[in-house]
């Protein structure tokens, strides 16, 4: 069986772009393989998080999960804080990947910014620990958005490595799924930024928890610019570099309505933005309001959603620690 391996962060509520990016597509994966979904707690520190914010926001994670589709006792829901496999197998990582390989990480760039001796360490070994969630089960397959090829390619770098020192065939080369018409969701305040739970401003992004009010009012002040919706996809990134907005917002309907840019500039291409922001609007609203008032429900049950974190982490302990004590052996420690 193919076996999937994806995760996200806790380090805010999700996002629009985590959900057509990655949420959406987990939950069409489910039928053809087997899924391990993540919630990545150990990622999230690596910028700082008050307890108590990520506490809740792991359970608010779970439950954005569960709220929109995946079946915890079909594939398992985990907290990766709950299986320490991940974080030995990071360490053994640690010592396979190459500082030059760690320094080309353009996340690392853009998350430590200008001031980058106070980023974390923690920040810096980030693909390790990446490619240790994923190997630590021989995932075959990644669903992630387009900002996460590079760290995908990193997996495969250490695998790769890792089984040439140690002259086996023992970790598979994951391959990366990148699919859907939003692979790279973008502010709504700014064409060239990623949409992002992190960004200082609400107003860039769409959280899963807006109600209808808010979605609303985001889409209504999300950047445009003077011109008609584009009458056909971009025919290249210069083309969408010239107005970035515009095409997020095809971007975003498409994948919403599970069609393509192309269906959309047909429907749509010509008309005055504010009727396409309308008609966003109405189809965000119905598309995201189900798994919103589920996620509400599911805030009032802590315990059933620590429940299932619990269970879904144990069964992957289950699958890691033998996989994680065959790389002790390779590497040649002895047996406690
Ligand atoms: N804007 C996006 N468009 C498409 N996909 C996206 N993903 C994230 N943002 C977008 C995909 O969501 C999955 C989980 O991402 P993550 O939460 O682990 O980390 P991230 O990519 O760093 O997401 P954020 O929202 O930008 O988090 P912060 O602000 O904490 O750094 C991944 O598959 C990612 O591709």
């Amino acid at each position: 069986m193919k076996r999937i391996f994806s995760g996200i962060q806790p380090s805010g509520g999700f996002t629009l772009g985590n959900y057509l990016g990655a949420i959406k597509n987990w939950v069409a994966l489910q039928k053809d393989f087997e899924c391990i979904y993540c919630i990545v707690d150990l990622h999230a520190i690596t910028m700082f998080q008050k307890p108590e914010d990520l506490r809740a926001n792991s359970r608010l994670g779970a439950a954005t999960l569960l709220a929109a589709g995946i079946d915890p006792r079909k594939h398992k829901i985990m907290l990766q804080s709950m299986v320490p496999a991940h974080a030995q197998l990071a360490w053994v990582f640690n010592c396979v990947a190459r500082l030059g390989w760690m320094n080309r990480m353009t996340q690392f760039k853009d998350k430590a910014g200008k001031d980058r001796d106070s980023a974390s360490l923690g920040l810096y070994a980030y693909p390790s620990l990446m490619a240790a969630d994923i190997l630590v089960y021989k995932a075959t397959h990644v669903p992630v958005g387009e900002d996460q090829k590079q760290h995908l390619e990193l997996t495969r770098d250490i695998a790769q490595k890792f089984n040439h020192d140690y002259g086996l065939d023992f970790f598979p080369l994951t391959e990366p799924l990148i699919f859907g018409e939003a692979t790279r969701v973008m502010s709504l305040r700014d064409g060239s930024k990623k949409m992002s739970k992190s960004d200082p401003s609400d107003f860039s992004r769409i959280n899963l928890t807006d109600s209808a009010e808010q979605i609303a009012e985001k889409i209504k002040k999300a950047k445009t610019d003077p011109h008609p919706v584009p009458d056909a996809p971009p025919a290249s990134e210069a083309t969408r570099a010239e107005r970035p907005e515009a095409y997020n917002l095809m971007g975003i309907y498409a994948a919403l309505a599970d069609t393509t840019m192309a269906a959309v500039a047909k429907e749509h291409g010509g008309k005055q933005f504010s009727a396409f922001k309308n008609a966003l609007t109405e189809l965000a609203v119905a598309k995201l309001g189900s798994i919103t008032s589920e996620m509400r429900r599911l805030e009032k049950d802590p315990g059933a959603v620590d429940a299932v974190l619990r269970d879904g982490s144990e069964r992957c302990r289950a699958m890691a620690d033998p996989i994680l004590d065959e790389v002790y052996r390779i590497v040649g420690f002895l047996k406690p």
